[in-house]
């Protein structure tokens, strides 16, 4: 298996377990090189805090990836996740579309949970969003991400020919939930138990476990399988540990996505 290169873009939450900070520790144990671009730094994730900083680096972009191209940098896939603004969207496709060997694009559209979107965005974003997924050859959404997107104005959203669906949170009957793929080959489904307590931030683990399973050369189906199973790991971990609301302990249950790799 060759080494493979992933470039995450998405923010970095200091605090909190999400994001830039679940992505490169979990691709990185998968033996995957992982280059960051933050969309954003944030004091915390905005789900459960009140006041935190936000700086977006959008600006940064253009000048970052102006250098990257001068250097000839390239990459197996861009992965991408929570973004600080429609601009950086247009930047990111900007990226892509300058590749001649085009890198395999994975959007997470990170940007709702439970039915609402996250505090920062809004239906422009969503807009700017479908623009990306259009692009992508997988993407990663929960159910309200898929509402938002596929939902009333987005009924005619494209999404480029062979690419997949990877659906999280999944239900299909009470107490179980799973992971739907939708892709070329039909629909393949995957489910687990529900577990009582959800965390946040386990979003952003599947996603970063899908990757990394994928870049080690599992197929489409494997990958989403493996990110549930480690993703259900650390959930059960968390259950009844009130002191970590904020997201899961991903750490401990490293070695079990390792094993689950080989
Ligand atoms: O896990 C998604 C996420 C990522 N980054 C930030 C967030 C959230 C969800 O709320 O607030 C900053």
């Amino acid at each position: 298996m060759s080494y493979k290169r992933v470039l995450s873009i998405q923010d970095i939450s200091c605090f909190g377990q999400c994001s830039t900070t679940v992505a490169l520790p979990i691709i990185s144990a998968c033996g995957v090189e992982c280059a960051i671009l933050p969309s954003a730094v944030l004091s915390t994730h905005t789900a459960g805090f009140t006041g935190y900083t936000v700086r977006d680096l959008s600006g940064d972009f253009p000048a970052i990836f102006d250098h990257w191209k001068k250097e000839g940098i390239a990459f197996d896939a861009i992965y991408t996740g929570y973004l600080g603004s429609e601009d950086q969207i247009d930047y990111i496709l900007d990226f892509y579309h300058s590749f001649e060997q085009k890198p395999l694009l994975v959007v997470d559209p990170a940007m709702g949970d439970n039915g609402k979107l996250y505090p920062a965005f809004d239906m422009d974003y969503v807009k700017a969003m479908r623009k990306l997924c259009e692009e992508a050859d997988i993407m990663l959404p929960n159910k309200t991400e898929q509402d938002f997107l596929f939902g009333e104005s987005g009924s005619e959203m494209k999404l480029k020919e062979g690419a997949s669906i990877v659906l999280t949170g999944a239900s299909r009957r009470e107490g179980f939930t799973g992971v739907e793929v939708t892709g070329p080959d039909g629909v393949w489904y995957y489910e687990h138990e529900k577990l009582p307590e959800d965390r946040h931030g386990t979003g952003d683990v599947y996603s970063s476990a899908f990757v990394g399973a994928l870049m080690n050369g599992k197929t489409m189906n494997e990958a989403a399988k493996i990110a549930a199973d480690f993703t259900l790991a650390c959930i059960r971990e968390a259950q009844g540990d009130k002191e970590h609301f904020y997201g899961v302990r991903f750490e401990l249950q490293l070695p079990k996505l390792i094993e689950m790799l080989k």
